[in-house]
């Protein structure tokens, strides 16, 4: 049998993870965050599919693409938490359990940053922890999958 698949979609800027104000986001690239889901997708008996791009519309196709394939969706929308109902209604269609993620805490940050309409869509929402809070919802993810709950 196959394993559960996990999607787990970056938006905007975070191809500069490493790089990019590491005082907020930390010097671990995208690709040490993949390399940290893949290791936990292992430990947990789970496939994952890490994707990042800065195009609002390709995030929204790979969220419909999720439907019937996965059996969950890990986002961290980036810039487009705050501005995006295309991206909300896609999640919404999936019927998917979906878990929010941000490195930073995004409720000590500017105010702007702090309304997400992609949280209207998810199970639970991390933040603040860091790249680790990838690895956290992975192990949140295939608990809900375990239970049947989303
Ligand atoms: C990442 C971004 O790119 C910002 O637009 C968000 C989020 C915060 C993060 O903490 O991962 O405001």
């Amino acid at each position: 049998m196959q394993p559960p698949l996990i999607v787990i979609l970056n938006g905007p800027n975070l191809n500069l993870l490493g790089t990019r104000q590491p005082h907020l986001y930390g010097s671990a690239t995208l690709d040490d965050v993949e390399a940290l889901c893949v290791d936990t997708a292992e430990e947990f008996g789970l496939a994952v599919d890490f994707r990042q791009t800065n195009a609002e519309g390709e995030l929204v196709t790979w969220v419909q693409e999720c439907r019937g394939r996965a059996r969950g969706i890990i986002i961290n929308p980036a810039g487009y938490t705050t501005t995006s109902i295309a991206l909300l209604d896609a999640l919404l269609a999936s019927d998917l359990p979906v878990i929010e993620v941000h490195i930073t805490n995004i409720h000590r940050r500017e105010e702007f940053r702090q309304h997400s309409y992609v949280s209207k869509a998810a199970t639970g929402v991390i933040a603040g922890l860091g790249v680790e809070g990838y690895a956290l919802a992975m192990r949140a993810m295939a608990g809900i999958i375990a239970e049947g709950r989303a």
